[in-house]
């Protein structure tokens, strides 16, 4: 039986850590999140996911737009775009679009993505560019000081909604489900080792790679998304999901208040890059 009193120390974890090589993959900034924040489990999931695929620090390129989650590039010893508020993945796509060969992951808050950003999310989507979205969801504005976003649930109280929020929050799996995304998972801060995977799998799949990561704001939430909260509900998908499913998916995503974790939906079909290359080859036989 392991004992559960056996001491840590910390030169064993530095050593563990420095030996692991996920630190080249990351900047020699500290992030400046607040202790506890959920994002230090992204950081550490991209780091370790781009160590355990060989990936090439010079040929990824972080993406974000503006938030406290948007700050991630800053934190990463890869090619970084912060970018305008909502406005990651049109950069994202010009990226893409100039340079096929680069990894692009883009980062974002649910403010930054569903509320002003909304309108390019449903594009990316249907035209398959292959790029990954990773979406930090902790319910509320949080480099804003805690107002309300579009996944805010209804009597959360806040700094603008000090009467309890009374809007009802969107559903970002199954709005990124109906838009064509071809893949398409959920994950959560607490469960790092699972993050970590569905990262991997995300970045490895060809095509618009959609990860929903559940992430505590442990400064401006105290009742909702917290990790008290979210230890009890969320759960695996169940073991016979079937990815190729998109029914199953969207009755999956429709259960918010267990919400469930894994891989939703996955499927393999041209991507944006594709198309522009049977534009320029038909291009090319019309001269
Ligand atoms: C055009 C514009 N409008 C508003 C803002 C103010 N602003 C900065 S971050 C933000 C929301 C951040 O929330 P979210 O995207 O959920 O990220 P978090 O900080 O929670 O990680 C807002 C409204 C801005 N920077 N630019
Ligand atoms: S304000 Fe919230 S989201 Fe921002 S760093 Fe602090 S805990 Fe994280």
């Amino acid at each position: 039986m392991m004992n559960i009193h056996q001491p840590v120390y910390l030169e064993d974890k530095l050593e563990e850590v420095e030996s692991s090589g996920k630190l080249a993959y990351r900047s020699q900034t500290l992030p400046t999140w607040c202790p506890g924040c959920g994002y230090f489990s992204i950081v550490e999931g991209v780091s370790k996911a781009m160590t355990d695929l060989g990936l090439n620090q010079k040929d990824t390129v972080c993406v974000s737009g503006i938030g406290c989650a948007s700050r991630f590039p800053f934190f990463m010893n890869t090619f970084g775009f912060h970018s305008l508020h909502g406005r990651a993945l049109p950069v994202a796509t010009g990226i893409k679009v100039a340079n096929d060969d680069l990894t692009v992951i883009v980062v974002g808050g649910d403010g930054d993505a569903f509320a002003i950003g909304g309108a390019h999310i449903p594009h990316a989507a249907r035209r398959n560019i292959d790029i990954t979205y990773i979406l930090f969801d902790n319910g509320v504005y949080g480099l804003t000081k805690g107002q309300t976003s579009p996944t805010s649930i209804v009597g959360f109280k806040t700094t603008t909604t000090p009467y309890l929020n009374v809007d009802q929050p969107l559903n970002p799996l199954m709005m990124l489900l109906s838009y064509g995304a071809s893949w398409v998972a959920q994950a959560y801060a607490g469960e790092p080792h699972h993050l970590t995977e569905m990262i991997e799998a995300a970045v490895a799949h060809r095509g618009f790679s959609y990860l929903h990561v559940l992430s505590p704001c442990v400064t401006f939430d105290k009742t909702s998304m917290t990790y008290k909260n979210l230890g009890m509900t969320v759960r695996p998908l169940p073991g016979d999901h079937d990815t190729s499913d998109f029914a199953a998916a969207m009755a999956a995503a429709q259960n918010t208040d267990l919400p469930q974790l894994g891989v939703y939906f996955a499927k393999e079909r041209p991507t944006l890059a594709d198309g522009l290359n049977e534009i320029a080859a038909r291009a090319e036989a019309t001269v």
